[in-house]
């Protein structure tokens, strides 16, 4: 009876210690380019065996990864003890993408421009945004929204076609459109890539911009 206890025992320890549970932390959704880092939460592994999904592993306890396209990637961690056990692998679904823009808004602007009427007939602007990566001519315009106020608030313009942002500063136009005049009346230039997806919002005075990006 006792050996059989203490059989059971060391079996018990043996498949304790034996077998280790895979675990790992990463970003649920990134971006083409971004470097991923991995965190190991494994615990009992000696050794680890990453697999990417796209082609590429690694060895290492705790590796950085960088994917150059987009897609769903189910990546695997397997860890191992000393003597080479292992125990079911780790897997996460990590979303990779390119940075859009999903919403423009104005939740804000001044009544006037420092005093001088923004229109000549005192309407209020007839407002119009055209946009696109910093430096060039526009490539996007927002429809026209005629006479807006401070009634119109906040003024919402979704793009019409799929616009990514690409890598770099943007440069947002807000324009009275004034019979065929275009007077500018402020503009934004914002590095979206270089923000946490989501809101970005820029206030200055009585000015408050607003985009609305995500991956995918
Ligand atoms: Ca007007």
């Amino acid at each position: 009876m006792r050996w059989i206890l203490a059989a059971t025992l060391l079996y018990l320890l043996s498949s304790c210690i034996n077998y280790p549970t895979p675990c790992f932390q990463a970003p649920e959704v990134v971006k083409v380019g971004d470097t991923i880092h991995f965190t190991n939460c494994s615990v009992d592994g000696y050794s680890y065996y990453w697999w990417f999904d796209d082609g590429t592993d690694s060895e290492e306890a705790e590796p950085s990864k960088v994917y150059t396209e987009r897609g769903k990637y189910k990546v695997y961690l397997t860890a191992y003890t000393k003597n080479g056990h292992y125990q079911r692998k780790s897997n996460k679904i990590i979303e990779v993408g390119h940075l859009h823009l999903d919403e423009i808004r104005i939740n804000d602007f001044p009544a006037d421009d420092g005093g001088i009427p923004w229109d000549s007939d005192g309407t209020g602007p007839d407002l119009r945004i055209t946009y696109g990566p910093a430096g060039q001519a526009p490539q996007y315009t927002t429809i026209e929204v005629p006479n807006i106020n401070t009634d119109s608030l906040p003024l919402v313009f979704l793009p019409i076609s799929d616009i990514r942002l690409t890598e770099g500063e943007w440069q947002f136009n807000l324009l009275d459109i004034d019979g065929t005049a275009e007077r500018p009346m402020r503009s934004f230039i914002i590095n979206p890539n270089q923000r946490e997806p989501g809101q970005i919002r820029i206030t200055d005075g009585d000015w408050n911009f607003q985009l609305t990006t995500s991956v995918r």
